[in-house]
């Protein structure tokens, strides 16, 4: 029997009261892009950006993200030939500075996105074609792309910002080399950038391919959304414990291929630990042959690699930074394991 006591509804109604009452008296409403803050990088500079805790009562998420589609998404461009065979590949990427992103629930962020999401679109291509990126800035400040890997010095998104408003640039490269690599917006100060989420996956294949996998990228993030120079939280792309409340459903005997990118600024390290196997680690996916065979990685900002492993029995295995504090945060997921079935029909016959 439900039974409310005097005191219980006074209790009630003086909450209500002085929420209505705070409301009135401090209304915030907070537009991410009109909202400065002071705010102070790690290297002295003082500098006013969009810092406010945003109120969740008075705020929408205007970001569309989801970590499951993020997850086995490539981006191959748009392909054509050269006269001489090469391939073409050609991006069109926007940078934007004003969406906000509910990356908790009732924890609003202003991110700055690539292609409308952090992270940006995971580019592919193979080692040696021709790469052709359409940068376009529709934020409000100056931004670039800054791709790791090799190319001409003025196709390195540091020297050449690109003006607010509409400014264009286009990268042209030879992709290579092989490997995983991250890219980042390169205006100063960095740190500010590269947090509000300015950055995603560049991944070279080699030219004989890889051996066929289930493939997926994992950027390790961390979200500071009250700019005090800490993260508040910790995830694997972007929404901390997405993968533990949506397990990353696996095949058991099947070839898993992780691309790793940790773009976590602010702590010096980072690492990944997976539970009930191991597996073989390529530092930044460079060489063909794995250099470590583990089931921990420490990695320092924008350090990568690729992972590779099978699991042989099926369930539910953790994965996660095992600094406790960003799994705490937000950082762990979960490999749900099915039986393959293809591997299980194999006929045994016993004594036939
Ligand atoms: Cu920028």
């Amino acid at each position: 029997m439900l039974k409310i006591t005097r005191s219980t509804l006074m209790i009630v109604l003086l909450s209500v009261t002085i929420g209505l009452s705070a409301i009135v008296v401090f209304p915030n409403f907070s537009d991410a892009e009109s909202e400065l803050k002071t705010f102070i990088t790690h290297s002295g500079k003082v500098i006013r950006t969009t810092g406010e805790v945003i109120d969740p009562l008075y705020t929408v998420s205007t970001v569309e993200f989801d970590p499951m589609e993020y997850l086995r998404e490539f981006n191959y461009g748009e392909v054509s030939k050269l006269s001489d065979g090469t391939t073409v590949r050609e991006y069109t990427i926007v940078a934007e500075d004003d969406k906000v992103m509910e990356v908790s629930p009732g924890v609003f962020y202003n991110v700055w996105t690539y292609n409308g999401t952090v992270p940006g679109p995971t580019i592919r291509a193979t080692e040696g074609d021709l790469l052709k990126i359409n940068f376009i800035n529709n934020g409000s400040k100056e931004h670039t792309i800054h791709f790791h890997g090799i190319h001409p010095s003025g196709m390195d998104g540091v020297f050449e910002p690109v003006g607010p408003g509409g400014g264009k640039f286009v990268y042209e490269f030879e992709a290579g080399p092989v490997g995983v690599h991250p890219y980042h917006c390169h205006v100063m100060p960095l740190e500010e950038h590269i947090i509000h989420g300015l950055y995603g996956v560049f991944i070279v294949d080699p030219k004989e391919g890889r051996e066929p996998a289930d493939e997926m990228v994992m950027v390790l993030n961390g979200l500071d959304t009250d700019f005090d120079t800490e993260n508040n939280f910790y995830a694997a792309n972007t929404i901390p414990f997405y993968y533990q409340h949506h397990p990353i459903q696996i095949n058991t005997n099947e070839l898993i291929r992780i691309y790793v990118v940790n773009m976590v600024e602010f702590d010096p390290i980072n690492n990944f630990h997976l539970h009930g196997n191991l597996y073989e680690y390529y530092p930044t996916g460079t060489d063909l042959v794995p250099s470590f065979y583990t089931d921990m990685i420490t990695l320092s900002q924008t350090e990568r690699g690729i992972m590779e492993f099978e699991y042989t029995y099926p369930g539910k295995y953790l994965f996660h930074a095992h600094k406790v504090e960003f799994s705490e945060k937000g950082w762990v997921g979960i490999f749900l394991v099915n039986d393959n079935e293809e591997q299980d029909v194999k006929e045994v016959g016993y004594g036939n």
